[in-house]
């Protein structure tokens, strides 16, 4: 199928600040740690780092990204946005929504989000983002928004995620084009980055489509444990979360496991 490069991204992108700049490796160790590279040498916002293999894909906390070559989008796109530090899950905000909208409009698939960071179809994880972001003096140098989908995956092929994983292809019964879906993706992204840019929020849409609010949850910080009350999320993204003993918790998205909790 759709087989990505450089020039065949460009080839049919409709962006004018996203994927201005595309590097694209066959294998490389991670896109987020190759564009902060890219990012401390001035790399412009906007620019695009994708593959068809990591060899160290991250997840949050030291966990890993798995994706067999060729199966799914691997990208990472960085941004220098005007925000205060605290604003960054903003980005992770426009991306997620940006990616459930080309999913559905390319495929009908119905896709949901849950907090902090994943992707899900049909109650699976379909894709994760990993944002992570460099400040100087208490300003935001810059933000990479790193992206992991699995569209042409089957989820047999990585044990370790079977019941818990599912992928584009594996819900549809047939293969999608990569491009197709990287194209809309970004120029997603770029809508929403400058509706962003002009001072609009995406918390509500992000919020409306979040499904883990209104619930009992667990969520695992580095300090222990908490069980509360999902009560909803703030405009930076942090999780309200009430406690048994009534208090209200924020909690923010970088340091945290969050697990539906069975009463
Ligand atoms: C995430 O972390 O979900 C963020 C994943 C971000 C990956 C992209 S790929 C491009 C860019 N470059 C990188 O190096 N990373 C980003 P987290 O919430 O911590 O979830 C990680 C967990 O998801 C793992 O511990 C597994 O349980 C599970 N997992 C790993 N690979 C998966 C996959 N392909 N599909 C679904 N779940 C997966």
């Amino acid at each position: 199928m759709s087989e990505l490069s450089a020039e065949s991204i460009r080839r049919g992108l409709k962006t004018d600040l996203i994927g201005q700049s595309i590097v694209y490796y066959s294998s490389l160790g991670s896109t987020n740690d190759l564009i902060k590279g890219l990012a401390a040498q001035g790399a412009p916002e906007g620019t695009l780092v994708i593959a068809d293999e990591q060899t160290a894909g991250k997840g949050r906390l030291g966990r890993k990204w798995l994706a067999p070559p060729g199966t799914s989008l691997l990208l990472s796109l960085l941004f220098r946005p005007d925000l205060a530090p605290k604003q960054a899950q903003r980005l992770t905000m426009i991306c997620s929504l940006a990616i459930a909208d080309a999913i559905e409009g390319l495929t009908g698939l119905s896709v949901d989000l849950k907090w902090p960071n994943d992707i899900l179809i049909r109650g699976k994880k379909a894709g994760g983002i990993l944002t992570e972001s460099e400040t100087t003096g208490g300003y935001l140098d810059y933000v990479v928004v790193g992206m992991g989908l699995n569209v042409n995956l089957a989820i047999s092929t990585l044990p370790e995620l079977r019941g818990m994983a599912t992928s584009l292809s594996q819900e549809l019964g047939r293969e999608v084009s990569r491009l197709e879906l990287l194209w809309k993706i970004l120029e997603g992204i770029e809508i929403r980055y400058k509706s962003l840019r002009r001072g609009e929020l995406p918390h509500e849409e992000w919020v409306a489509r979040l499904i883990n609010l209104g619930r009992q949850v667990q969520v695992t910080t580095p300090h222990g444990v908490l069980m509360g009350w999902a009560e909803g999320v703030d405009a930076d993204g942090a999780l309200i979360l009430r406690t048994p003993d009534g208090q209200r918790k924020r909690i923010l998205a970088g340091d945290v496991t969050l697990r539906r909790s069975w009463r």
